[in-house]
Parts: C-alpha cells; structure tokens; sequence
C-alpha cells in the first residue's frame, strides 16, 4: 500500500486494480490524497453556480428500476408542462439570479421532437444570456431512435436551437449487467460515451454522472471512472465528475445495504485520485445531503453544484432538495467549513 501512496504522491496514474484497492485505504490517508490534489488544483475555492432545474415532463417510456420521477405504478401523477408555464419558471429563475437552466426530462414518446426542441429556442430567444444545460445522453439517445434521426443530427438540432452544455446524467453504471439489471433498454454505455464524444467534437462541453450506492460493486465504480478517464483523455471536453448518491425512495430497486458516509467519503476522494484528467468533482449536495457534501470539500471535492431553486428527480427518490437552497446560507455554510465561495458560471469561469 506504502507503494501506491508514493505513485499517488508522484502523480502517476491509477490503473484499475489500484483504484479498488484504494478502498482499503484508511480514511484519513485517502482524504489526505484527495485534498492536496484538489488544493494543488482550486486552493480552497469552492465552486458554486445560481442555476434552477427544470423538468419539464415526467411521462416515460422507459422504466429504469431506481428512478422515482417518472410517472409509473408509485407514482401515479403525470404531467407535461406547457411552453407558456416553463416560460413561467425561467423567468422567475432569472429574476432570482439564475445563469443557468438545468433542463431535463424524461422519455416522453407523446409529445414529439419538436416540443423539446422548442423549448430550449423559446428560452433562448426570451433570454439569450441564460446558459442552457439541456438533455442528457440518454434523452438524446430516446429521441434519435424514437423519430430516427442519428445522435449527431439530434446534437446538431440542440446546439441551433440554443442548448449550451450537456448535463452528466444517465451515465448511472457503465458495467453492462449492473446497467442491464437497473435501466435495462435504456441508452447503452457505449453510446452514453459516443455522444459526449460527438458534443465533445462540437467544441461543447459536458459533465458525467456516476449512480453509486445500490446493486454495484466497488470494482464497478472504479470501471466507471476509469471509462471516463479514457474518452476525457481523447476529447478533453468534461467539465465535472458528479458522483450521485443512489436515493431509496418511492421505487423499484431492492437494496439491501445502504452506504454509509465513510463509503461516499471513499469513493469521492478515490474519484479525485484517479480521474488525474478532470478538472472538478462536484460534491452534489441534493444526494449526499449539504452536512456530507461540505465535508467532501476536504475528500476532493471542489464543487457543490449550486442553490437549484427546485428539483423534482432526486427529491421524487427521497433527497431534501425540492426547494432548493437559500444562496446566503449556501455561501456561509461553505465559509463555515473553511472553503471560500466562488461562483462560476456553467464553464467554470469565475464570477
Ligand atoms: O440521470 C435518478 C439520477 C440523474 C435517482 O450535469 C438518481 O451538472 C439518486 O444527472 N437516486 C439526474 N440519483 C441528475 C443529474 C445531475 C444532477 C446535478 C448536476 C448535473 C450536472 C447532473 O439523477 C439521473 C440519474 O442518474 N437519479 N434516480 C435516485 N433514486
């Protein structure tokens, strides 16, 4: 182990076996590791975006086994917002601060291309200078195969109608029988990557997400990373690693053991350590909860996501985060734990 620790100390990279065998690691060691990585990266900025989320339906097509927001048997109330009601939303966000709108939907094989379409060219005509963080991989996959258009044409739609960046989500597990197991027929993890390869190629940006928490082994987790680490090395075009604390809530996956906080500990800061070629890790409060999130900062963390205003997909699974937060709090929470508040805008430019 002594070995290992000096290959981290000399920045050399972590093959996949190492990255697993970093979970033996003591805690403090591996904290240690993480934060003089993030250090040596950010200092003690801690980043932070005013964004607000929208979800603007939840009628789904597919039914991945963990997800609590779309409409199905436990959640019997669809809905599909009106273009007039998210015009609503975007400019309460924006005259509460927002830079960013986070859009995400879900598979909604009703309402056509063109109603997602639309709605990212009526925000950015009513407010060309909102970013707009739309579509996962797996929206995009959902809607090229439903009205056979390939991924690039349906990336090409999204960049002229207005979409900025590409959110992380749908990534879940890259390991083929966990994703078969949890979100079988939904996009496959090669196409998850080819499509952030192919915005990548658009000179665009992105982050990744990581499910973590449920039927996956630590193997698996580091598979993930290491998957990643691989296409950022060819197209450089990630932003953030968001590792997403599965929520139990109000769905169809049956775990047995939970995680405990020292294990989300773990798997951030051994995020930090082998994904050399990321900028940020994003500790996302809404699935850590903010107590877990703030000591993150101290597990390579350099990233807390931002205040969200509303969220529906996560709080649906039961995380504390429907309402968002209140941005003076956020930022004294931040100062309290030692970090300083740096707001950014969607690419990590500083505010
Ligand atoms: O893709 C669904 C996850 C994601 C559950 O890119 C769940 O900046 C936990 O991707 N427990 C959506 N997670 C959220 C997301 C995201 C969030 C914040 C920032 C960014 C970014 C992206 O939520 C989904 C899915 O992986 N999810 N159900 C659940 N029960």
């Amino acid at each position: 182990m002594q070995d290992l620790v000096k290959k981290i100390e000399n920045k050399e990279r972590i093959t996949l076996q190492e990255g697993v065998s970093l979970y033996d690691l003591d805690l403090f060691t591996l904290g240690r590791l993480a934060s003089s990585i993030r250090e040596e990266k950010h200092q003690k900025k801690t980043f932070y975006n005013i964004n607000r989320h929208i979800n603007p339906t939840n009628i789904c097509k597919d039914i991945c086994k963990f997800c609590a927001f779309s409409a199905n048997r436990k959640n019997p109330n669809q809905y599909t917002m009106s273009f007039d009601q998210i015009k609503e939303i975007a400019k309460d966000a924006v005259k509460n601060g927002a830079k960013e709108l986070h859009i995400v939907s879900a598979h909604n094989n009703e309402v056509g291309l063109d109603w997602y379409m639309d709605i990212f060219k009526i925000l950015k005509t009513t407010y060309p200078d909102i970013h707009i963080k739309a579509l996962t991989a797996a929206e995009i996959n959902f809607l090229s195969q439903e009205h056979g258009y390939t991924h690039q044409e349906i990336i090409d739609m999204m960049i002229s109608n207005g979409v900025d960046s590409m959110p992380g989500g749908g990534a879940e597990i890259f390991d083929e029988k966990v994703r078969d197991y949890i979100c079988k027929g939904k996009v496959s993890s090669d196409d998850w990557l080819n499509i952030h390869r192919l915005w990548h190629k658009k000179g665009k940006e992105s982050n990744a997400t990581m499910l973590f928490g449920h039927v996956e082994t630590r193997q698996d987790r580091v598979d993930h990373m290491i998957r990643l680490r691989d296409l950022q090395d060819e197209s450089g075009g990630f932003n953030s690693f968001i590792p997403l604390v599965y929520q139990r809530e109000n769905n169809y996956l049956k775990v047995e053991n939970f995680l405990t906080s020292v294990e989300i500990l773990k798997t951030m800061a051994i995020s930090r350590i082998v994904l050399d070629n990321f900028e940020h890790i994003k500790s996302y409060w809404v699935t850590s909860t903010i107590n877990l999130a703030l000591v993150a900062q101290e597990f390579g963390a350099d990233d807390l996501d931002g205040t969200i205003q509303k969220e529906s997909i996560n709080s649906a699974a039961g995380a504390a985060s429907a309402n968002g937060m209140d941005l003076t709090e956020f930022k004294e929470l931040i100062e309290n734990s030692g970090f300083i508040p740096t707001q950014r805008d969607s690419l990590y430019n500083e505010i």
